[in-house]
């Protein structure tokens, strides 16, 4: 059942604590108390997180390993364990679900509960809360950090308030006291550049984007970006809590006038689809775990293969990478040309939480901004505006 849209709603917000690292040293009780580092110490690394006492240090998530050794020279680093993780986080979205069917998860460790028509209110989540805290611990001996909240931004705010193992109720009347005097930085979808323009117009709290008046915060970052960022500064946020949208995949694919025989041109092909999925994805504020692709040759035997990618991803390097290499290990055509070829994707799961990805990477972070960026000139100037080299090349 929707609840009538006046009902305030009651929405809770959970956040693992160091996750990975406390995962480690749950697993390994000798680092209970040390300085952990996950990642690798090497030149090209990156910390993926750290203990609370690595912290205590300045070790920061994203941070180049060569300055977490410098900061931290007896840190203990341990590389990390992905299907681990993603197993105790597949055990703690269960009992999510064991409490509403309305869990969207946002990262490994994360995810919004609606929790409205089931209780009452903000105490009866909190009371859900501290269950789901309890429940984590006995199941993982793993602490978490929650906020409850009317919707999902304040929520957010709430879980990191109290970190780690805080549980924050956070009520309308909070807002000027708790969320005015946070740094603009705070609000979502206000990244360094935003931020910049804010700061260089003197707005620095979240409180300045609502005493100045409108004209004035339209004037450093847009009518679009003004209208937004003053709703949450208000503590307001209307979006929905969406259930995962596991089941639901995009896909694309073409049927050829004349078979494809060529390596190159079946490569193009791959990446051609590898794009349009990559961009519905990105449009959708989506992120796909696993990789399709469809193959028809002209006698109309059809293959399809999946695999599944260790991170989630929307761009379209990703995904035809992944796409190719199935093509190449997994599908023997025996000289047959290529007459339809498709991409899909599915697993998919929220983008937009606003956190750098699982393990950065430089080159990652380089497709990233490009995709933004072509995103871009697409948005104002047609889909055709812009597209790779490589489709163009014709050798
Ligand atoms: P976070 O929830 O951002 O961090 P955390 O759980 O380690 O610590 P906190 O107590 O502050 O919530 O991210 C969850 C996991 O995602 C984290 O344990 C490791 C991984 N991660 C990366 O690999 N790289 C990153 O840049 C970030 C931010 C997280
Ligand atoms: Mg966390």
């Amino acid at each position: 059942m929707m609840a009538p849209h006046h009902q305030p709603r009651v929405i809770l917000h959970l956040d693992m604590d160091a996750f990975f690292a406390a995962v480690e040293v749950q697993d390994n009780p000798d680092l209970a108390g040390k300085p952990v580092i996950i990642g690798h110490p090497g030149p090209r690394g990156v910390v993926a997180t750290c203990s609370y006492e690595a912290r205590k240090f300045g070790v920061r998530s994203a941070m180049p390993s060569t300055t977490a050794l410098r900061l931290c020279p007896n840190g203990i680093w341990v590389r990390g364990r992905m299907e681990r993780y993603t197993e105790i986080s597949r055990s703690i979205r269960e009992r999510m679900r064991e409490c509403t069917p309305l869990v969207e998860p946002l990262s490994i460790d994360e995810a919004f509960l609606d929790l409205t028509g089931i209780v009452q209110d903000l105490e009866g989540g909190a009371g859900i809360g501290r269950t789901l805290k309890e429940q984590i611990v006995q199941d993982h001996g793993l602490t978490s950090s929650v906020g409850v909240a009317p919707n999902k931004f304040l929520a957010k705010i709430a879980s990191d308030l109290e970190k780690p193992d805080g549980l924050v109720l956070f009520p309308m009347e909070a807002v000027q006291t708790r969320l005015w005097p946070m740094a603009v930085e705070k609000l979502w979808g206000v990244g360094p550049k935003t931020g910049e323009r804010l700061k260089a117009g003197g707005v620095h709290r979240i409180e300045g984007l609502v005493k100045r008046p409108e004209s004035a915060i339209t004037s450093l970052v847009g009518e679009r970006a003004a209208r937004h960022l003053r709703a949450l500064a208000r503590g307001e946020d209307s979006r929905p809590v969406v259930a995962s949208r596991e089941a639901k995949s995009i896909s694309s694919e073409r049927t050829y006038e004349t078979d494809l025989t060529d390596p190159d041109d079946i490569d193009r092909a791959f990446l051609a689809r590898a794009e349009h999925v990559a961009r519905e994805l990105r449009r959708d504020h989506l992120a796909a775990r696993t990789v399709h692709i469809k193959i028809r040759t002209g006698d109309f035997k059809t293959w399809t293969r999946a695999a599944t990618l260790s991170e989630p991803t929307n761009l379209a390097e990703g995904i035809v990478h992944e796409a190719r290499e199935m093509y190449r290990a997994r599908i023997d055509l025996h000289g047959k040309g290529v007459r339809l070829l498709g991409v899909g994707v599915s697993h998919l799961v929220q983008a937009d939480s606003g956190q750098p990805s699982l393990f950065p990477d430089p080159s990652e972070e380089r497709a990233r901004k490009l995709a933004r960026a072509t995103d871009e000139v697409r948005d104002r100037m047609g889909e055709k505006s812009v597209t790779r080299a490589r489709l163009l090349k014709k050798k």
